[in-house]
């Protein structure tokens, strides 16, 4: 008997984990106080569903469950959700639709970000991905006060004050006809570019095979190279396509190529076109150097150890200031210039990094052409440090 029933027990611990797994659940949000302060999410509307004076918690402190509500949405369609913050306090919302239907919220997944004052109203834009999976999925709206908090926000943390309220959405499914431009991986910024290939990346994003489509591509909008596809792209394939003529450069300085794609078949132009700077960079044949930083604050730390250097390698004299605020990048990522040092230290982090993410490509068509650069950082400010060259 007792063989026996120690089988049984091991059968019924297999059911039990077997169970877990086929019944995975999304995280419940978890808050200490929730809406009782009238931190809450008074309205959300997307398509079919309007649940506007919603008022507080009905399911659990500070969640609200109301996936009966629900809405049909088309892969590849472009839709507004609307979401208004209670009368009291201000919130930071995030919203997430679970495209793949694993029942987790990932980052990817993100909607849009809120950052709302009592009773106001704000909206998000987002398109449905088209590969994203048919049928029934669900969409989370989440709110925390006060406003301006990180975003996006954890779907299932704990926080004192909010709501989260979850809804159903019903999705059409992957289209049956559709080719995605993802890039231009060719040519890239560089020095003294001359002639080059000229390369297109298409992914198959729909169910079917897609034959017969023109690729085309120009450059400042002017003469326009088309070739049509040969062979077949499979569904779910990419390939990177060359044009048989090349492209000439003709001038230093920076150029808009713009490529996309012509289908009869397809049936979502949202994702038909894709445009890139590229930057053909004069070789540099200057002297100069300049030490950049944020003029909100004076030098980092309070200390004159960058200056310190600059006059120890280039002389006191030999070198100019510039700051992120006033900064023209293409006088200082010019030909003239051979040495640029960027500071990003101490209160200076935000400054650097939104002086990154606006002059990437001409810093690297800089680089590429023999100029040197310094960076130096510590995330002082802001969410951490992302230099984000490739
Ligand atoms: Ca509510
Ligand atoms: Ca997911
Ligand atoms: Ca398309």
């Amino acid at each position: 008997m007792m063989k026996t029933r120690h089988k049984l027990s091991a059968l019924a611990v297999a059911m039990l984990l077997g169970g877990a797994t086929a019944f995975a659940q999304y995280c419940t949000p978890v808050y200490t106080t929730g809406t009782s302060d009238n931190d809450r999410i008074d309205g959300v509307v997307l398509g079919d569903i309007s649940n506007t004076a919603s008022g507080g918690e009905i399911t659990d402190i500070g969640y609200s469950d109301y996936t009966d509500l629900s809405t049909d949405l088309s892969n590849g369609a472009t839709y507004t959700l609307s979401v208004t913050n209670g009368p009291s306090w201000s919130t930071t919302i995030t919203a997430w639709i679970d495209f793949n239907q694993d029942e987790v919220f990932d980052t990817d997944e993100v909607l849009g970000n809120l950052s709302l004052s009592a009773a106001a109203t704000g909206d998000i834009t987002f398109t449905v991905p088209v590969t994203a999976l048919a049928g029934e999925t669900r969409m989370r709206v989440r709110g925390v006060y006060p406003s301006g908090l990180g975003t996006p926000l954890d779907p299932c943390s704990s926080q004192t004050y909010g709501e989260a309220e979850d809804y159903t959405v019903n999705l059409s499914g992957p289209l049956e006809n559709n080719l995605t431009v993802t890039g231009i991986p060719a040519p890239a910024s560089g020095a003294d570019l001359g002639t080059v290939n000229v390369t297109v990346s298409i992914w198959n994003s729909g169910a079917n095979d897609a034959s017969g489509f023109t690729i085309s591509y120009n450059v400042d909008g002017g003469l326009i190279t088309s070739e049509v596809y040969g062979g077949t792209l499979a569904a779910g394939e990419s390939v990177d396509f060359t044009f048989g003529d090349d492209f000439t450069f003709s001038y230093y300085g920076c150029y808009d190529f713009l490529a996309w794609i012509d289908w009869a078949d397809d049936s979502f132009d949202g994702d038909d076109s894709y445009s890139k700077t590229v930057c053909n960079a004069g070789p540099v044949t200057g002297t100069g150097a300049w030490y950049v930083n944020s003029n909100t604050t004076g030098e980092p730390w309070g200390s004159t150890s960058n200056t310190d250097a600059m006059d120890a390698v280039f002389g006191a004299g030999g070198w100019s200031m510039e700051h992120y605020e006033t900064a023209d990048p293409f006088v200082l990522f010019s030909s003239e210039n051979c040495f640029v040092f960027l500071e990003g230290s101490d209160a200076h982090a935000n400054e650097l990094e939104t002086f990154l993410d606006a002059n990437m490509t001409t810093i690297e068509s800089w680089v590429s052409g023999g100029g040197r650069l310094l960076l130096n950082a510590a995330p002082n400010e802001g969410d951490g440090m992302s230099f984000g060259f490739d």
